[in-house]
């Protein structure tokens, strides 16, 4: 059956991604969910396998029957599964079609079986690695303890009130947080020393030899990459584009397959931006829009939004609308004032809808638009205009389906109409806990906020073309840096082959899907664990990031200076 593959976060997918060796990440994001009516088409029940396949490839799914998913959908947690069967055409944008594939969709053999995520590597030229026990690679500066007041290293939300239990020097006890927070502090998967690829193999070899190949990868390369930088603080992400500017390399952030898309939207129309503490104090309208904070963005709509007292409200809770724009019926949307189930692709229609009527042009809306009826286009808006104080939070279903960075800048405009009549603000729902770093270091070093090209000596930037998706696509990058992100996991099929076909070394201090593609892996201290430095919340605000215990290794910029300062020295500056 012909049917559209969407993707997406789920918690339990969450939870597991510093797990991603473990069987039950391949278990999560394995999974298909699709309409009930649709699986008889198809001719399967509930839990049975079936191959899904596209112009990039095919893969076995464990089949899940699921009545919010609308007929003619299938939708796939975020991995190495999806994007098994993902084209890696970005349209110019550098966000890939993350939320819209056209896919087959048949019962699986009998003997056909569900891939692992090491698997998937293997099948793009990577070979995995066996971290065996796990081993102990921190120190605590407090014996056994309790330490308060933590920031929580892993979505945008940045929480800054964890409390975390440590014995044995490790941590045990994970408080306030989310389970996606609890997943992430208690991993155990750190690699202990740097490891080379020997062959069908690994060794382990010294900091000092990793850096030294690292820095001659660059040097020897005719189109070095420099990938990441959301997974690690801005100290470091600065020495990143330092090294960028000597070495005449690419350097690129996760927010060109993120929200690069609503960056570029606020380029051509601005931002009417606040921070998160202003909606807190005084929203009354809160529209989730391509966003499903309870499962990307856990603790969201109890800090900052719906379910957070408000100073400027009597009875925030009861006080607070909430509206929800999405295509799947998501649990938010089951707790919605308004839900609108949208067409998949709609969304800029929507927007151009919600403007005309809050113009005063309620008569020429057709009957439907995307999918969603006039009355309760009507309804919304008598909603939005209403509001005292109204903000749109906008999720990466806008940025990485049809209309890409147009449905963003659609958005930026709806808000500028509404606040001819009262105030609204649109914030983008960023997903790392420092993907937003990533663009205030870049712009503040760079001039440009991701995508930066230095290789004619002075910094360029055209997502679509200098995005690394683009770049690995063209296959015209020829040497990689990963550093705080996961591509071998993240990135559509074409663009893990490519890396695993040149020289490409990983910064990172858990074993991750990458690691298979990698020359070399340099483990470095984990920031808000064992290494400290800023952060920038999901609304720009700068926090920073303690660490709670002692490392026994580098971190980022200690390595990053270390790579530095041998190009330098080889350059002769
Ligand atoms: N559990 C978990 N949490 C995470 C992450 C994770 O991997 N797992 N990753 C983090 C990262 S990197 C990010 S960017 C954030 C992302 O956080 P979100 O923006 O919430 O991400 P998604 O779940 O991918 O997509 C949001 C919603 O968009 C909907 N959607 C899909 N297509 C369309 C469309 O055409 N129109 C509309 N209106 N909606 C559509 C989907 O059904 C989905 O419910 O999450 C962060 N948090
Ligand atoms: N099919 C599909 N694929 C998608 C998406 C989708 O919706 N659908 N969404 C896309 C989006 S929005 C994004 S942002 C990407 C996900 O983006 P990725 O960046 O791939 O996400 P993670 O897997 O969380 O990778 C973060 C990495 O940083 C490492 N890390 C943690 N702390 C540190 C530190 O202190 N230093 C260093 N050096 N590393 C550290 C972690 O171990 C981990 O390997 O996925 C994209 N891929
Ligand atoms: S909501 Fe985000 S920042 Fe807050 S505890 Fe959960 S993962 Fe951490
Ligand atoms: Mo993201």
């Amino acid at each position: 059956m012909k049917l559209v593959m969407t993707s997406g976060r789920t918690i339990r997918q969450g939870e597991q991604l510093y797990y991603k060796d473990h069987p039950e990440y391949t278990a999560q994001t394995s999974l298909c969910y699709i309409n009930p009516l649709d699986l008889l088409g198809i001719g399967v029940d509930d839990g049975q396998k079936v191959k899904i396949s596209s112009e990039a490839g095919e893969t076995i799914f464990k089949a899940v029957s699921c009545a919010d998913i609308l007929q003619g959908m299938v939708f796939i947690p975020v991995g190495p599964h999806a994007n098994y069967i993902l084209h890696s055409k970005t349209h110019g944008t550098g966000a890939p079609d993350y939320k819209w594939v056209n896919v087959d969709v048949v019962p699986a053999g009998e003997d056909e079986e569900i891939l692992t995520a090491w698997e998937i590597l293997e099948h793009e030229g990577g070979c995995r690695f066996d971290i065996g026990d796990p081993v102990c690679v921190t120190k605590s500066p407090c014996g056994d303890c309790v330490i308060d007041d933590v920031v929580c290293p892993l979505c945008g939300c940045l929480c800054d009130d964890i409390r975390v239990t440590i014995k044995d020097n490790q941590i045990t006890g994970v408080d306030n947080g989310c389970s996606l927070s609890n997943g992430k502090f208690t991993a155990r998967g750190r690699l202990k020393e740097p490891i080379m690829r020997d062959g069908s193999g690994w060794k382990n070899i010294s900091y000092d030899e990793a850096i030294d190949y690292t820095a001659n990868m660059l040097l020897d390369a005719d189109r070095p990459l420099i990938f990441g930088f959301s997974g690690t603080y801005g100290e470091a992400q600065c020495m990143g584009i330092s090294i960028a500017e000597m070495a005449g390399a690419v350097i690129d952030n996760c927010s060109s397959i993120c929200h690069g898309p609503s960056i570029m939207a606020i380029q051509e129309v601005g931002h009417p931006g606040c921070t998160l503490g202003q909606i807190k104090n005084r929203a009354d309208v809160i529209v989730y829009w391509g966003s499903n904070p309870i499962e990307s963005h856990p603790r969201h709509m109890s800090r900052y939004s719906t379910y957070a007292d408000g100073f400027f409200l009597n009875n925030a809770f009861r006080e607070r609308k909430l509206i929800v724009v999405d295509i799947r019926e998501t649990d938010i949307a089951k707790n919605a004032d308004e839900f609108i189930q949208i067409k998949p692709g709609g969304d800029y229609a929507v927007f151009s809808a919600l403007r005309a009527i809050v113009r005063g042009k309620r008569d020429v809306i057709p009957p439907m638009v995307a999918g969603v009826k006039r009355e309760q286009l009507f309804r919304v808006a008598d909603m939005l205009l209403k509001a005292k104080f109204g903000v749109f939070f906008t999720g990466i279903g806008l940025t990485e389906s049809p209309g890409k960075y147009k449905n963003v800048r659609n958005g930026v405009e709806l808000v500028d109409e509404l606040s001819r009549h009262t105030k609204f603000t649109l914030t983008p729902m960023r997903g790392h806990w420092n993907v937003y770093g990533t663009n205030q270091t870049f712009a503040y070093l760079g001039g440009y906020p991701y995508a930066i090209d230095y290789s004619r000596g002075t910094a360029f930037y055209n997502p679509g073309e200098t995005s690394a998706v683009d770049l690995l696509r063209r296959k015209e990058a020829d040497a990689c840096i990963i550093i705080g992100s996961d591509p071998g996991a993240h990135f559509p099929r074409e663009c893990v082959r490519r890396l695993s076909e040149i020289p490409c070394v990983v910064i990172d201090p858990f074993v991750a899907l990458s690691t298979a593609v990698a020359n070399v892996h340099i483990p470095v201290a984990a920031c808000g664990i064992d290494a400290e430095g800023t952060g920038y919340r999901l609304d720009a605000l700068p926090l920073w990031v303690k660490k709670v215990l002692e490392p026994t290794m580098p971190n980022d910029l200690e390595v990053l200076t270390r790579i530095y300062n041998i190009i330098k020295e080889a350059k002769g500056l």
